[in-house]
């Protein structure tokens, strides 16, 4: 059954009931990790405003500060990103051991990221730069083998006049919301599904208060563009391929269903100057080593600048977290949610004939104590050891107890393999 913690999914559920057990789901179910990329007009103030910082997450800058259209339109003027390189960005991607990169190809300023021909409002009309952001990384995604999907904002949109979210240049009572659906969005969604090669799926977000009726068009319109293209719970009313944690939010408990989570390496989305909270390398291995033993995949964000560089924490921590992958990989991509639960020392994934046990906190006397598993357990070995070699294991009635080294093999989290065939 489909049983979402409501503290985790909010306004974010979905997984249509016909999504269940669908097979065009099962790459994403394997690939477990993804790069969220946000990058636009935002990145230019980098949460500054006429000399002033602007709190909270960067590519909310033009709504928090209420910057009117007429002031912030012409940022893409200013924008050049000379240093954008699609090839490093996909390369960062497989190097952190990510199989999808999705992209804000429209974020909630409404600024397009490519070539629409529904507004001059994007990257090749509008900006000295002039490339096609998308089709660059489409074309390399092609090349070094990563699926590519798109966020887009579909209801919130500052600039468009009967886009929701902005009180400061439009009257919220005269705006056509159903008409800029029907004749903006929908046009758009178009665009992004026939022009850049198959799309793994699309991001949409902020539902607000989109109509059931809107939402399923939204859903049926990219099927019938891309069958297989999956749509993100957040295009609202509970419809979608999948469901979408809260931003940053991880469930307490595995959760029975198609979920994600996104969330930030620092704090902001979008590049914003001062923002240097950068979670620990360790941290972010341990929080996709929850997500994935809970049942969910990590889509992970980066922001880059506006000359198009990655920021340096994000790069080193995403390679670090590529170079865990590397040994332990196996105990990840394509694992299942494991059968212990709600232990705080470690978590667990498995797949048939195998269970893996992620170690966060190594005992001092090196000696692993679980409780009993359902079916015998035949042996045990790390997975970061080569050689395989078997560590000691006794079963009782209440549980398993495994011998291992005294000191942590991987201060990050250490993987035993426990194999019952
Ligand atoms: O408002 C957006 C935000 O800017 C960012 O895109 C995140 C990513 O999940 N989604 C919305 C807030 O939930």
């Amino acid at each position: 059954m489909n049983t979402l913690p409501p503290e985790a999914f909010a306004a974010n559920r979905g997984q249509r009931a016909e999504a269940i057990g669908d097979p065009r789901l099962d790459w994403w179910r394997a690939a477990k990790f993804g790069l969220f990329i946000h990058w636009g007009l935002y990145a230019i103030p980098a949460g500054e405003w006429k000399g002033e910082a602007i709190p909270g997450i960067g590519e909310w800058i033009m709504h928090r500060a209420r910057i009117p259209v007429a002031e912030y339109e012409p940022l893409a003027a200013q924008f050049n990103p000379v240093k954008f390189d699609a090839a490093e960005w996909v390369s960062l991607a497989k190097r952190a051991g990510q199989k999808y990169l999705v992209i804000t190809s429209k974020h909630h300023d409404g600024f397009c990221l490519y070539k629409s021909d529904l507004t001059r409002y994007n990257m090749v009309d509008s900006t000295p730069f002039g490339r096609d952001i998308l089709a660059e990384l489409a074309a390399e995604c092609a090349r070094q083998g990563i699926r590519l999907g798109f966020y887009y904002s579909q209801t919130q949109d500052w600039h468009h006049p009967d886009g929701d979210g902005n009180d400061w240049d439009y009257d919220e009572s005269k705006k056509d919301f159903g008409g800029y659906i029907e004749n903006y969005v929908k046009p758009q969604v178009t665009e992004l599904l026939t022009n850049y090669g198959p799309i793994c799926l699309i991001w949409f977000d902020t539902p607000k208060g989109i109509s059931e009726a809107q939402s399923r068009s939204l859903l049926d319109h990219v099927h019938q563009l891309q069958p297989d293209c999956l749509v993100c719970g957040r295009v609202g009313n509970a419809l979608g391929d999948y469901a979408s944690a809260g931003d940053n939010k991880i469930p307490s408990m595995a959760v029975d269903a198609d979920w994600e989570t996104p969330a930030t390496i620092n704090d902001t989305w979008g590049f914003k100057t001062d923002d240097h909270n950068w979670k620990s390398a360790t941290d972010l291995v341990r929080k996709l080593v929850d997500i994935v033993s809970k049942g969910g995949n990590y889509l992970l964000n980066i922001g880059p600048t506006a000359e198009g560089i990655i920021p340096q924490p994000s790069v080193e921590r995403l390679e670090a977290m590529g170079a865990w992958l590397d040994v332990n990989g196996e105990a990840i991509y394509g694992s299942k949610r494991g059968p212990i639960q709600g232990l705080p020392w470690c978590r667990t994934t498995r797949k048939p004939g195998h269970i893996y046990v992620h170690v966060f906190d190594w005992p001092a006397d090196g000696t692993i104590r679980l409780p009993a598993l359902d079916g015998p357990v035949t042996g045990a070995y790390l997975l970061g050891d080569p050689a395989r070699t078997a560590l000691p294991l006794s079963q009782q009635n209440d549980g398993l107890i495994i011998g291992g080294p005294a000191a942590a093999p991987d201060p990050v989290a250490s993987v035993i393999v426990l194999t019952s065939e």
